[in-house]
């Protein structure tokens, strides 16, 4: 009994003390309640400040993303109306006033000028025995900006591929790189006639960088594109881009004989050159070479925004830039720029537009021009002994009668100052 009483005042005193224990837990369950609520309040102000800080940090990035949005949408529409927004050289020449004491070609305000106009042009640019001074060889810097401003408006209404028809009656001459080489440059004319509307040109880009007459050469050129802006034509190379021109020597020959105002407004020009032409719809001619995408069509072509800088990539690029190699398929390219391509893209392109031909350019070859591809790829380079080193034969193709046979013509160095 004892023991049941005693096991009972245990089991009371157990309880009791179970329930002191209760109550002291709950008392200090309770305790830590208040404390949590007070931990809570504290923490609620620190989650508020937090929440605060964060709102605040996505209302700043918020702004971000509507300012790179604005000015990734300003991109476009310059990129859109980039042909529009291109009006350096009216706006340099807007500033500048006839100099009453130069005596060389003045180009005439209503931009019609004629053969002799040109052939006088030449004649005052050439100086094979280098005497001439600067203001004896030149045409003055309002005049050059006249024409350039001229030759702008005439390409502008280009697609970026122009197609040429030749008729059954006439001829073409392709020329490739000329490279600033301004007499090898002349002696084509020599060889092939000078341009006319019966005898149209067709220039292959890389006129400037590298030979020291780049500056007469570019001239040459638009005069010839403003005389026969329907017979004379021309495709943009790699070398026609400000970034290739500083490093590659046209930059520093302008700037000796102009100024940097020249440079920008022929860098402004650049971006008005096609990127190639079709011949009677058989003959693609264009500077560098084919693409690393499948499927390219000529009127994809045709509708690239060419008015830009040369791009580090994409059809443009590739189109300036690429070479044909005996490989199948293509790889990025040695150059670090553009891609070298297989004889299968060549044939795959040529097929998807029913074209027989590519004539490229963009790298000296011995004999002034090289057949690759079982036919279908011809590499044209016409700067012969290239930076008076190469040692080269320069070519230039011509097609006779309408027929889209090319007929090669091979020519060496000529003297020059
Ligand atoms: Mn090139």
């Amino acid at each position: 009994m004892e023991n049941e009483l005693n096991d009972q005042t245990n089991l009371n005193h157990n309880n009791k003390e179970n329930i002191d224990e209760i109550q002291k837990d709950e008392n200090f369950n309770d305790k830590s309640k208040i404390c949590k609520l007070k931990t809570i309040s504290k923490d609620s102000s620190i989650k508020a400040i937090f929440f605060s800080f964060i709102v605040l940090i996505f209302i700043i990035y918020l702004i971000r993303i509507l300012a790179f949005n604005k000015k990734k949408i300003s991109i476009i529409n310059y990129s859109s109306s980039n042909k529009e927004m291109l009006n350096k050289t009216e706006i340099i020449l807007s500033k500048l006033k006839p100099n009453p004491s130069y005596k060389g070609p003045i180009f005439p305000d209503d931009g019609k000028i004629s053969k002799e106009w040109v052939f006088d042009l030449i004649d005052y640019m050439k100086d094979l025995d280098g005497k001439k001074t600067n203001k004896e060889k030149y045409i003055d810097k309002i005049n050059l900006l006249k024409m350039i401003s001229k030759a702008k408006s005439i390409l502008s209404e280009y697609d970026s591929v122009v197609n040429i028809n030749i008729p059954k009656e006439s001829n073409i001459t392709i020329v490739g790189d000329v490279h600033g080489q301004f007499y090898d440059f002349l002696n084509i004319f020599n060889i092939s006639g000078y341009p006319s509307e019966d005898n149209p040109y067709l220039f292959n880009g890389d006129f400037v960088d590298r030979g020291k007459f780049g500056v007469e050469i570019i001239t040459t050129l638009i005069a010839f594109k403003i005389l026969y802006p329907n017979h004379f034509f021309m495709n943009r190379g790699n070398h026609e881009d400000s970034e290739m021109n500083k490093r590659y020597g046209f930059e520093s020959e302008i700037l000796s004989k102009y100024d940097i105002d020249v440079f920008e407004c022929f860098s402004e020009f650049y971006k008005f050159l096609p990127l190639g032409h079709v011949l009677n719809k058989k003959v693609l001619v264009l500077h560098g070479g084919l693409f690393s995408k499948e499927g390219v069509t000529i009127s994809e072509l045709k509708k690239i925004d060419r008015f830009i800088d040369v791009p580090y990539d994409g059809l443009m690029c590739e189109l300036l830039w690429s070479d044909p190699r005996d490989m199948e398929g293509w790889r990025p390219s040695d150059r670090g720029a553009g891609v070298f391509f297989g004889q299968n893209v060549t044939e795959k392109f040529l097929k998807d537009n029913k074209l027989n031909l590519l004539i490229r350019s963009h790298e000296v070859v011995m004999e002034g021009y090289d057949i690759q591809h079982g036919g279908k790829v011809i590499t044209l380079f016409s700067a012969p002994n290239y930076c008076d080193a190469y040692g080269n034969k320069g070519a230039i193709i011509k097609f006779m009668g309408g027929e889209m046979e090319p007929n090669f013509i091979k020519f060496e160095a000529s003297p020059h100052p």
